[in-house]
């Protein structure tokens, strides 16, 4: 187990759309591992594959207090929406920048598990918020690109700022 790098908003790789799974060996487990070490070190409450670079349709999530449930979806598609929600959010690969995010207010979602056992689960509140977060990172798309213009061109400013900054302090 290890835990990985998470790219940072604005590296190109956040933008690729991430291919479905269609191998449930030992690669696939140790990926899972991996990102739930990641997630829990961050800490955050969810990620996806391409956030460690891996562009595999798979997210992880765990909602809980106590960090001791952790729900897996390989392949995850929303088959039904319902209602609207505004919620504040964040991304561990925009670090520092939250906003209001307008999403769907419940989902029918549809996945298989990592043996690639298919279910489906209703989501409302969080869970529905954060799957629907974590979709869009595996079609290249995040919370950011939500934003007003204005807004999205501050938060890359600052962001390319910072990196050329902590190349300095590098060499
Ligand atoms: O840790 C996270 N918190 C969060 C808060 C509100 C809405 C979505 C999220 S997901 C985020 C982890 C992350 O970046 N997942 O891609
Ligand atoms: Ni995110």
């Amino acid at each position: 187990m290890a835990i990985r790098e998470i790219l940072i908003y604005p590296d190109y790789r956040l933008k690729i759309k991430s291919e479905s799974v269609t191998n449930f060996d030992k690669e696939l487990e140790v990926l899972v591992k991996d990102m739930a070490e990641t997630m829990y070190d961050a800490p955050g409450i969810g990620l996806a594959a391409i956030q460690i670079d891996v562009p595999k349709r798979v997210v992880i999530m765990d909602l809980s207090e106590t960090k001791d449930a952790l729900q897996v979806f390989i392949n995850p598609e929303i088959t039904e929406l319902e209602g609207v929600t505004e919620t504040e959010e964040g991304c561990l690969s925009v670090p520092g920048v939250v906003a209001m995010v307008e999403r769907v207010a419940k989902v029918r979602i549809k996945a298989q598990d990592i043996k690639g056992q298919r279910f489906e689960v209703e989501a409302d509140e969080m869970l529905s918020v954060c799957i629907q977060h974590e979709i869009d990172h595996l079609n290249g798309k995040l919370f950011v690109d939500y934003l007003s213009r204005l807004k999205q061109d501050r938060v890359r400013k600052n962001f390319i700022k910072e990196a050329r900054l902590s190349e300095t302090e590098a060499a």
